[in-house]
Order: structure tokens, then sequence, then C-alpha cells
């Protein structure tokens, strides 16, 4: 890694290793400058009109590695990880506990105790969805796999052969998405109750940017509930402006040893009306 990069490295780690709730006088959200996991965090904090600092964290500041071989921006972090949300009243390491809060505070979270606990579900199935053993996180990092395990774990991950019956994790994801949106009593559309929930967030970034975005064809094909979902969350005017004029494309990846999709400019392109 290139050293021209080390001032601004201790820059950022002395800006992030000072975050704390007695320090901050508006919310600050420390994550990659990519679409990722925060999409809902940030596009919570949008529709709501909060004003928050955005720390923006590159690939080469995260990736930089002292003498000693230790990378100085992912030590500032409790887990290793981003994003980080701090206010005056917490601070918070772990994305869908800062959903929650946020949810909780923002009138996001479901009104009654059932609602939040359905909240909760659509969040955890949301987060397997990426992050489960079958999710699609797995698929997409390539770095360091050979090209023929890239090309079998994403053929299983499609439903091919028999690893397709065993990971199948496109389709199971996607049918249980299906399966919550349906199960709504209110039948409003949203995953949980009658109006928008940080659920319907978190669904919308898993379903449009990482889903939708890996194989669009198959996504409206198969999918078309979730699809009309996808549109009419996209449609939301706040949410409209945020994809329009806030978001960004993820540019780390361009190259295919690296990661085969992860929701580059042109995957974007499209994915809502
Ligand atoms: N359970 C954590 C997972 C966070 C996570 O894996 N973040 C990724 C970015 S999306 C990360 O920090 N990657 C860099 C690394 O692990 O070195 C959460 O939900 O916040």
């Amino acid at each position: 890694m290139t050293s021209s990069i080390a001032p601004s490295v201790e820059e950022l780690c002395h800006r992030i290793t000072a975050l704390n709730p007695r320090s901050v006088d508006r919310p600050v959200l420390v994550y990659f400058d990519i679409i990722g996991i925060a999409w809902p965090i940030r596009c919570a904090l949008h529709l709501k009109s909060v004003d928050y600092d955005l720390i923006q964290i590159s690939i080469d500041q995260w990736a930089y590695r002292d003498d000693h071989g230790v990378q100085p921006v992912k030590r500032c972090f409790k887990n290793g990880h981003v994003p980080l949300y701090v206010d005056a009243e917490t601070a918070l390491n772990q994305s869908t506990v800062i959903m929650r809060y946020l949810a909780e505070n923002l009138g996001l979270g479901g009104k009654t105790a059932e609602q939040r606990n359905g909240v909760m579900e659509i969040m955890s199935h949301a987060y397997d969805a990426l992050f489960h053993w079958n999710g699609l996180l797995q698929i997409i990092v390539s770095m360091g796999v050979p090209e023929d395990v890239v090309v079998a774990r994403r053929n299983a991950f499609m439903g091919e052969g028999f690893w397709g019956l065993a990971t199948n994790g496109y389709a199971n994801h996607l049918d249980a998405f299906g399966n919550y949106l349906r199960g709504n009593p209110c039948n409003s559309g949203y995953f949980v109750g009658e109006t928008l929930t940080i659920a319907d967030l978190h669904a919308f970034n898993v379903l449009c940017n990482w889903y939708k975005a890996f194989a669009p064809e198959r996504f409206v094909t198969d999918y078309p509930q979730l699809d009309d979902f996808v549109q009419r969350i996209g449609a939301i005017p706040a949410v409209r402006e945020y994809i329009e004029n806030l978001q960004e494309p993820t540019t780390w990846f361009p190259r295919p040893d690296l990661a085969i999709r992860l929701t580059s400019a042109e995957e974007l392109a499209g994915l809502v009306g």
C-alpha cells in the first residue's frame, strides 16, 4: 500500500477515535464510500431530515497497513467493522442495532409491540440474505478464490446442481421475502403494518441494490411481487431523491479477481423506475 495515504489515515484515525457521545454536537455516521449495508441508515436519516456528519472511508484508507502490518483504520472500531453511529446518547457499532435505534427515535420502528417484533424479523432476514452461510456476500467476494470455485459457488447459489439443492441462496432468501410480504395482515404493500418502517428500507437495499443488481432478469421474471415492492419504495419522493442525488455506486471492485458484482454504476442503472 502506498505511504502517500499515511497522513490521511492518521487524520482519519484521530477523528474516529475522538468520537463519543460527549464529543459530538450532532449525529455522525462512519462507513465506506459505498452503498453496502449503510444504505437504510443513510436513507432513514435523509427521510427524516436529520442533520448529520458522514465520515467516509476509502478502500485504500481501510486497507492501509503500517510498518507492523496493522490496519490502523480497522483498529479504530470495537468489532473491526463499519458502520459506526454516534450521537449525544449513544455510540453503536452494529448496522441492525443502529437501524433499530434510529427507527425507534424517528418513528420508523412499528406502532405496536407485535409490529416492532415483525420489523426485527424482517431485519434479521434481510441481514441473513447477505451474511448467512448461503447469503449473497460470500458469492460476490472472489478475492483469493480460484475461478472454478467462484463459478461453482455462484451456480449453486442460483440453484444449479447438487450443491444448488443444498445452498439455493438466491431463491431461498427471495421466497422468504415474498412470504413475509404476503404475510402482512394489513396487506399494505409494506412488510409490517400500514406504514413505511426501517424494515422496508433494509429489505429494499438487500432486494434492489444486491439481489436485483446481481441477477436483474431473473429477479423481475421470478419475483414480480418483490419487484413491485422495489418500485413502490423507490417511488416514495424522499427515497427517490436519496437514490437520485445521494447514494453512490461502489467503485472498489472493477476487477473480477476481487468481486464478481457489487453495485457498480452500471449495475445500479435502471433498478428502479
Ligand atoms: N455485523 C456487522 C458486520 C459489519 C461488516 O461486516 N462490515 C463490513 C462492511 S459492509 C466491514 O467492515 N468490512 C471490512 C472488514 O471486515 O475488514 C454489522 O452489521 O454492522
